[in-house]
């Protein structure tokens, strides 16, 4: 595009293509009940987790409410959410995974 006549039809003008998808974060939530090692295990399962980083997320968690496990783009964020929760409610645990925009 450029800022001037093209077959008479004024177009805007280009921009450098930067455009970024809308990222949403990925919460895990506190309860009362599922086992700190489970919840450590579903963080370094689904998310590029290591040990240490995983301990301090669910121990986040675990004093705050809730806790961003990852940040993506939709589909991955609800994939996510989806196999966390599938994994969890497999397990017979409450743990809940949820998503919002970032
Ligand atoms: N509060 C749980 C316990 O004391 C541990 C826990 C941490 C549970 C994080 C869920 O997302 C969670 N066993």
């Amino acid at each position: 595009d450029n800022p001037h006549h093209e077959h008479g039809v004024v177009v805007a003008p280009s921009r450098p293509q930067t455009a970024r998808p809308p990222l949403y974060s990925v919460l895990l939530l506190n309860d009362d009940y599922t086992p700190m090692d489970f919840v450590i295990d579903v963080l370094m399962r689904f998310f590029p987790l290591n040990l240490e980083n995983a301990t301090q997320i669910m121990l986040h968690v675990h004093t705050r409410g809730r806790g961003v496990c990852g940040v993506f783009t939709r589909e991955i964020a609800e994939s996510k959410v989806a196999q966390v929760n599938e994994y969890s409610r497999l397990n017979q645990h409450p743990l809940l995974c949820t998503m919002e925009k970032a």
